[in-house]
């Protein structure tokens, strides 16, 4: 059996499949943020390792490489992606950590299932990595392979990451099961959040409901029977895009063109203003829109002069919420394009649809305004992404308070989007904004932005996660 010595576990596997016309499968690597990120981190690994589902049901394919990682698929079925993953995951976590903005559901079987595909996931981990080995895991979908991973393998250091955000103590202790929830956290050595908050979310539940102390970020954890207890380090490890690759993508002459060409395919509007998201009711797209049709009625916003562009990007179809979302937009993005748009052109452009990397960034080239209104967001990359993709120090970023990027975006025009009024306000306060202004404001997000991107977010996660020491090793001195 092949041996790794860091081994990342996700739901998903960094490659998606695309069948080609005579029938076979090709895997093309997924460029998100965290495979760019791990990529990076690989390179300085002599071996390394990922384990994940490949994105359909049924039999998973055969171990294989790609990108210089071995690629381990975890097989689900039909059943156990609709109990595991659009139930437990998406229809009963995914809104309880996101402050109840939908009604989380609830079923006995959903949980009977994710204790399961944990389980599967713990084993394929515990398999393949090396003795002493590091495991890192990521995010909602897997809280309990933490535990299960040390439970088969005690010799491996686990670190944990959680890509959402971590619910008040108020909203967490609503879940059923919660306490295996914290247990099977607790497996790791080290939990990362997204922000400080979270963080001491986690901290407060692990108090209340547990009963175990803490020292600042550092939990004891009692060991069971003659064990030894151990102490579980949770803390803050913001995430961030891969900033040099965006900066290339932005200086690249044909993506300049092409932020040009769409301003003038949407009409040569004096002002362009920007939403992207995955189509999800944390994002705050129809208080987006509502702000933006008021607008338009109010008189405040000419549509000659000025167009909202929203992509949306598909997803979880599957689940009931994200139906009715969709339906919700299409027809608000519908009766305000009916009212106000002028012949020839809409007030809003709307898209359901992915858009690849280079023409996301001319996109960003081509925004005067970036709307950022998520009612709860884990961090928020688009708006690093838009702070990033911005050499020329103009644009204006509107940007939630209850994303986690708010807390070091500091620059932006920072607003409760649930008030739709002040919603309104910063639009216009964004459309208005002088150049000087705009370039003062955008120096110093870019100062964030670039000197903290997603491989250095890796690297100090792993850092810290090195630096306490396996469980027969004593901890390096901090
Ligand atoms: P997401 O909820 O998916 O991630 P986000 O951080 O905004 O949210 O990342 C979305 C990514 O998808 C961005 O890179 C964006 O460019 C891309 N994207 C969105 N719409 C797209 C489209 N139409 N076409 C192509 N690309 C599109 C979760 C958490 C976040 C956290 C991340 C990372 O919910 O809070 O920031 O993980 O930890």
């Amino acid at each position: 059996m092949p041996t790794h010595d860091l081994v990342v576990v996700a739901n998903r596997l960094p490659v998606d499949a695309h069948t080609e016309p005579d029938g076979s499968v090709r895997w093309v690597t997924s460029p998100g943020g965290l495979v760019t990120a791990m990529e990076s981190v690989m390179r300085g690994v002599d071996s390394g390792a990922w384990v994940g589902w490949a994105g359909s049901p049924g039999e998973a394919p055969e171990p294989f490489e790609a990108d210089g990682m071995q690629l381990y698929p975890v097989d689900l079925s039909a059943e156990e992606v609709r109990a595991y993953y659009e139930g437990f995951s998406n229809g009963t976590l995914w809104p309880l950590y996101h402050d109840v903005i939908a009604d989380p559901v609830f079923h006995r079987t959903w949980w009977d299932t994710y204790r399961e595909v944990n389980e599967r996931f713990a084993t394929a981990a515990a398999q393949v990595a090396s003795p002493g080995a590091t495991v890192w895991v990521h995010d909602y979908q897997l809280q309990l392979v933490p535990t299960m991973i040390r439970t088969q393998r005690p010799d491996l250091r686990i670190g944990f990451f959680n890509h959402i955000p971590f619910p008040p103590f108020e909203l967490f202790a609503q879940l059923p099961k919660r306490n295996q929830v914290l247990r099977g956290l607790l497996g790791a050595d080290l939990v990362g959040f997204q922000r400080e908050r979270d963080a001491l979310n986690f901290l407060t539940c692990v108090r209340q409901l547990l009963g175990h102390a803490h020292s600042h970020h550092d939990i004891t954890v009692p060991g069971i029977g003659s064990e030894p207890a151990r102490t579980v380090t949770a803390r803050a490890f913001p995430i961030s895009i891969d900033t040099q690759a965006v900066s290339a993508l932005a200086e690249d002459p044909e993506v300049i063109e092409r932020a040009r060409e769409l301003r003038r395919e949407l009409g040569d509007p004096k002002k362009v203003v920007v939403g992207v998201d995955r189509l999800d009711y944390t994002k705050g797209i129809r208080h987006r829109l509502k702000a933006w049709g008021e607008l338009l009625n109010d008189g405040a916003i000419d549509p000659h002069d000025a167009i909202l562009v929203q992509v949306a990007t598909p997803s979880r179809e599957r689940v009931d919420a994200y139906r009715q979302l969709r339906d919700e937009v299409e027809l608000t993005v519908g009766r305000i394009n009916g009212d106000f748009a002028p012949i020839g052109r809409p007030a809003i452009s709307y898209m359901h649809r992915s858009f690849d990397r280079r023409e996301m960034t001319a996109l960003y080239r081509a925004a005067d305004v970036v709307l950022v209104t998520a009612l709860r967001d884990g961090m928020n990359l688009v708006a690093k992404e838009y702070v990033a993709s911005r050499p020329d120090e103009q644009g204006v970023l509107v940007l939630s308070e209850f994303a986690g990027a708010a807390d070091e975006l500091r620059a932006a025009i920072l607003v409760n989007p649930h008030d739709i009024d002040e919603l309104k306000t910063a639009i216009l306060h964004a459309l208005a904004m002088p150049e000087d202004e705009q370039r003062t404001a955008m120096q110093s997000l870019r100062r964030q932005v670039l000197d903290n991107d997603v491989q250095g977010w890796a690297q100090s996660f792993l850092g810290e996660l090195e630096a306490k020491g396996r469980p027969d090793e004593p901890a390096a001195a901090p």
